[in-house]
């Protein structure tokens, strides 16, 4: 049976599971999940995840949840020798490092400013503007380092990540003339993934639905 995918379409950290499992063929039974009717904070869904987040996955019974866990899950469990998610360990650390930096510095830089700026239309503060360039010289770092994708010499789920959850730098067009590197790899992520003009328009309008939704109370 086909693992099932509690999802949003609209959702930034769902995509980067739809990107995974389509590079590696992978069939999911989706689940759209109506946030706005808060289906995920139903009894029924709690018991799969107490953090009522989607993407959820169950499988044989198990439930993962967290974006970038699915994504490793996936590959584990589908998709061992897939070089999105290298099995040794050297290769396997540069990945999750990543990943780690992803959720922990990338994500909250730019949901704390160019999120927030396409969401509420204010402004970042000095402070969060710093954390978004500071991040962004990171990011570039990463991508020079790597020979052009930001932990190997070839795609990763590290970069369908961080693709998935960069819709405010597209939506909201950001300079990126200061980071070449990462001006280059959204350029190279576009050639190397057949479904990249699909996802940037969909991203675009899953944001813009997203800022209506926040407009108007349910
Ligand atoms: N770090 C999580 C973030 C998941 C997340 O916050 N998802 C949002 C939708 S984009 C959500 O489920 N929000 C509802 C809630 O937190 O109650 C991941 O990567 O999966």
């Amino acid at each position: 049976m086909a693992p099932t995918l509690y999802l949003s379409r609209r959702s930034p950290p769902c995509r980067t599971v739809l990107f995974v499992a389509k590079l590696l063929n992978v069939e999911l039974e989706e689940v759209e999940l109506d946030m706005r009717n808060k289906a995920h904070l139903k009894p029924d869904f709690l018991k799969l995840n107490p953090r009522h987040s989607i993407p959820t996955l169950v499988d044989n019974g198990v439930s993962v949840w967290e974006s970038r866990a699915i994504a490793q899950y996936l590959c584990n469990k589908y998709a061992p020798d897939s070089q999105l998610y290298p099995r040794e360990p050297e290769r396997r650390a540069r990945v999750d490092t990543v990943l780690n930096w992803d959720l922990s510095s990338w994500g909250p830089a730019l949901r704390n400013s160019l999120t927030m700026k396409a969401f509420r239309g204010v402004e970042p503060t000095e402070e969060q503007t710093k954390a978004l360039t500071d991040s962004l010289a990171v990011f570039d770092a990463l991508v020079a380092a790597n020979g052009g994708f930001v932990a190997a010499n070839h795609l990763t789920i590290a970069d369908l990540s961080l693709l998935a959850n960069s819709a405010a730098i597209f939506y909201l067009d950001y300079d990126l003339k200061d980071y070449p590197n990462v001006k280059q790899w959204f350029s190279r992520l576009e050639k190397e993934i057949s479904f990249y003009n699909d996802f940037k328009s969909e991203a675009i309008e899953g944001l813009k639905k997203i800022i209506e939704m926040h407009k108007t109370p349910a």
